[in-house]
């Protein structure tokens, strides 16, 4: 991958400060290549019209953009177009299956299990609707150096489990889950398996028919694409079984004051107006990694993960979090540098025109696990070089100067 090239169509990388913007934030949300920016632009400028209603020209346009987004979406992780609904991001999919599915489907004696390594998008609408629906919520630990520890899965045996829901990939360790075993488990077991991919599907190759999961939800402003448009893909026979999550317009067949009967999968998910800039923004984001190839993006980030793992490793009183291997990894880390508060190095590396997130990453209970409060992270994308990774490693080392961190 020629990132001279790839950077050139990002135009926030080149703002004009007199120096280029190190952006390594990526896990929180990716910048924008132009086509994406001029996809949304040409939508508002030449076809802006309410979806699935009109019967003019540019509505129909409209509709069928959206569409075609959705055909884009389903190819890029193998599913079929009705598999997929678009959602706000990983957080409306993950509380629309903890509430269509969890309180419906779970029962009282159920169980939903999670894992230690969690973002609290994938745990918070499990608790609240716990809490109504009764069902016990667990969590599967992970080791110290950041694994999932397999062997406690015996334990969840018999245990009534109804849901297995985890990330794909850690925001804070950056552990890639074994999705393939875990989903076995999930069936062995008579649950559906639910898979949070916001951090793997902008960087990684996705299949769900290989990963034998029955969900997979992930976000368009992590891969490039917009904020506010998301995905959720479940299978359609268990799609079709689900109640909806939000009623109005548009997810309905036929509503009479008595009652209301639902459209077809996956627009019965899908109330209201939609984000329709958002959807086509997505489609032109997933044309954009297409034509990079999945596999490449996945083996430039490894590279980039693999030096910046050696860099930092070198550098004293720098700790790193998560899985030792580069390849056990997606592109970002987590460290702290020696007793630093990741919010005063993050604003010191900011002087240093480097972008990087500090505190817990909406991960609370992994940094408790650690006995931390907060971890700065440095994460990768297509954009990024070698140069910007031996950029951190040096303001790295000069902060150790500069606050002055004993030998
Ligand atoms: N799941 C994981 C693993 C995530 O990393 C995030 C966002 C979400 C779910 C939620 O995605 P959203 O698009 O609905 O917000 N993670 C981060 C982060 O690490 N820093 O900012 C957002």
């Amino acid at each position: 991958m020629e990132v001279s090239r790839v950077r050139s169509d990002f135009p926030i990388l080149s703002r004009g400060d007199g120096r280029p913007l190190i952006y390594l934030d990526s896990a929180a949300t990716s910048q924008k290549p132009n086509p994406v920016i001029e996809a949304m632009d040409r939508f508002y400028r030449e076809y802006n019209a309410n979806v699935h209603r009109g019967i003019y020209s540019i509505s129909v346009e409209a509709t069928e953009a959206y569409e075609a987004a959705r055909r884009k979406v389903a190819s890029f992780i193998n599913a079929s177009p009705r598999e997929i609904v678009f959602v706000r991001g990983t957080t409306e999919a993950l509380n629309l299956l903890a509430y269509s599915w969890g309180l419906r489907r779970v029962g009282r004696d159920g169980l939903v299990l999670l894992t230690e390594m969690e973002h609290h998008s994938n745990i918070v609408p499990w608790q609240i609707v716990s809490r109504i629906a009764g069902f016990k919520v667990s969590y599967l630990p992970f080791t110290a150096d950041g694994y999932l520890e397999h062997s406690q899965l015996e334990s969840y045996r018999n245990a009534g489990l109804k849901v297995f829901s985890f990330a794909y990939a850690s925001n804070v360790l950056g552990t890639i889950n074994d999705v393939r075993k875990l989903s076995r488990f999930a069936h062995e077991e008579g649950a559906i398996a639910v898979v949070d991919a916001a951090q793997a599907a902008p960087h990684m190759r996705i299949d769900v028919k290989e990963l034998d999961c029955d969900f997979l939800a992930f976000s368009g402003h992590k891969m490039l694409g917009p904020t506010g448009i998301g995905v959720l893909y479940g299978r359609r026979e268990l799609l079709e079984e689900m109640e909806p999550f939000m009623g109005g317009g548009e997810m309905i067949k036929e509503v009479r004051l008595t009652g209301a009967t639902w459209n077809d999968v996956p627009w019965k998910f899908e109330a209201g107006t939609p984000n329709i800039a958002g959807a086509i923004g997505l489609g032109a984001a997933v044309d954009y990694l297409n034509g990079l190839g999945m596999d490449n993006i996945r083996s430039h980030e490894m590279h980039l993960t693999r030096h910046a793992l050696e860099l930092l490793s070198e550098i004293p009183h720098l700790r790193i979090y998560g899985p030792a291997d580069y390849r056990d990894r997606c592109g970002l880390i987590s460290f702290n540098l020696a007793d630093i508060h990741p919010h005063d190095l993050a604003t010191f590396l900011d002087r240093e025109g480097i972008c990087v997130r500090a505190g817990h990453h909406c991960a609370m209970p992994i940094h408790m696990k650690l006995g931390l409060s907060a971890t700065t992270r440095a994460s990768f994308h297509v954009y990024n070089s070698l140069d910007e990774v031996e950029a951190l490693a040096e303001a790295l080392r000069k902060a150790l100067r500069y606050f002055r961190v004993p030998g």
